[in-house]
């Protein structure tokens, strides 16, 4: 899909966003599973849901027709024939931080509401999305890969949460069973754009107040599940053990030392979760499972580290006298955004008297699903610390409110110059 730029329409209106209805819609939703500073919004949970009817209340109030899709998508569309969309998610990792999807979602919602309050006009309007479950709570990116038609219904469905929730029985649940699942259309939405918090240090360490993303590493994950068996922890001798704990730790270690002497500077890894069953002291652990996640801009490494977590989990198994299952739980390929969007979101940066730099997304984000179909740009604003996935997640209202301008911006660009089809 290409975009077509043409004469600018200069007879559209600029959008121009308030920067306190911003921030209070930011903090109203923060209240949505509230955790100290935090939020706990676990993929289709009841808060997670409530979000999602406030969401789409306030996105039918600025004049959109909103609807929660069959996996749990909210959109809001704009009455025009081609639209812009402008996403991100508003479930949460487990005691996360208020910004990671959120601020996106809700930079969508002002950017609609000051669009639609400027009376809406020209060919291209807005299409405002929160993707449901981008935190792979049952499936990673769920509600992205279900929008642009890539969800496998059939398997995804069968997958479970950390509480062994069906997501079939999740969708029920949350009432949604049943209803239509919304789709991405390239003839109808030219372009996707995505506004989120960096979640990593450089921007603060350069006291840089934008980041214009060019690429999003690729992710994979696998699950490692030992299978060994339960003994009494004192009287079984050491060599009779089939130790599935002991399997997991020792894969644990020369995985990571795999990573560490072949991968690249920009090549990162996570024991996200281990599980030890029965997990009482006294029991040598029967069962062992470890998720492990491995990312890089470049497929070929993590087509080796892939080989090698087959190959080593195989090894240590035969070590422990244990038997071993990996199998492979996510798989995203890398993404490149679109050059042209990246320079109008520089462009728009530069019309705000903001330095901004270029910079790879070392976190995976909903737009990399969507650049497998549509032109894709992302806006970065620095995080306070470099934290996230954590309740001290924050920025500073400035920051939050420069990169929601920037994002209006570019948005306001894009309605002026992205031509008939
Ligand atoms: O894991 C990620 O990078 C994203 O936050 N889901
Ligand atoms: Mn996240
Ligand atoms: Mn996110």
């Amino acid at each position: 899909v290409t975009l077509e730029f043409g004469a600018s329409r200069n007879n559209i209106p600029a959008i121009s966003i308030h920067p306190e209805r911003l921030l209070d819609d930011l903090r109203t939703l923060a209240e949505f599973g509230k955790t100290g500073p935090g939020v706990n919004r676990r993929a289709l949970s009841p808060v997670d849901m409530q979000a999602r009817e406030w969401l789409a209340d306030r996105l039918r109030e600025a004049g959109l027709v909103a609807e929660i899709d069959g996996v749990g998508n909210v959109i809001g569309r704009s009455p025009h024939a081609r639209r812009i969309v402008i996403g991100s998610h508003t479930d949460t990792v487990p005691d996360g931080g208020w910004l990671d999807g959120a601020m996106g979602v809700i930079y969508g919602l002002e950017v609609a509401r000051a669009f639609m309050e400027a009376g809406g006009n020209g060919p291209v309007g807005l299409e405002i999305v929160s993707f449901s479950d981008e935190e792979a709570c049952f499936s990673p990116m769920l509600g992205s890969h279900s929008y642009t038609g890539e969800l496998n219904r059939e398997v995804e469905f069968a997958r479970r949460n950390e509480n062994g929730t069906l997501l079939a029985d999740a969708v029920r649940a949350a009432g949604l069973a049943g209803r239509a699942f919304a789709r991405l259309d390239p003839l109808t939405h030219p372009v996707y754009l995505e506004a989120h918090i960096e979640q990593g240090p450089v921007l603060e360490a350069r006291g840089i107040p934008l980041g214009v993303v060019t690429s999003i590493i690729g992710l994979r994950a696998w699950l490692v599940h030992f299978i060994g068996q339960a003994d009494h922890a004192g009287t079984t001798p050491m060599a009779m053990r089939r130790d599935a704990g002991a399997a997991l730790c020792d894969f644990a270690v020369r995985i990571a030392d795999f990573c560490r002497g072949m991968g690249s500077e920009q090549t990162v890894w996570n024991g996200g979760n281990i599980r030890l069953i029965p997990g009482a002291h006294n029991v040598v652990p029967a069962r062992a499972q470890y998720t492990f996640s491995a990312r890089d801009p470049d497929m070929e490494i993590l087509d080796r580290i892939e080989q090698r977590v087959m190959t080593l989990s195989s090894t240590v198994s035969a070590v422990h006298n244990v038997k071993v299952e990996a199998t492979k739980t996510s798989s995203i390929a890398p993404a490149a955004m679109h050059p042209a969007i990246v320079h109008m979101i520089g462009e728009a940066a530069k019309g705000r008297g903001l330095t901004a730099m270029e910079m790879p997304s070392g976190a995976a984000h909903d737009a990399m699903v969507l650049a497998r179909h549509v032109p894709v740009g992302m806006v970065f604003i620095p995080s306070i610390g470099g934290r996230s996935h954590d309740v001290a997640e924050d920025s500073t209202p400035e920051d939050i409110v420069n990169g929601a301008h920037v994002l209006a911006d570019t948005v306001t660009a894009l309605t002026r110059s992205l031509q008939q089809v």
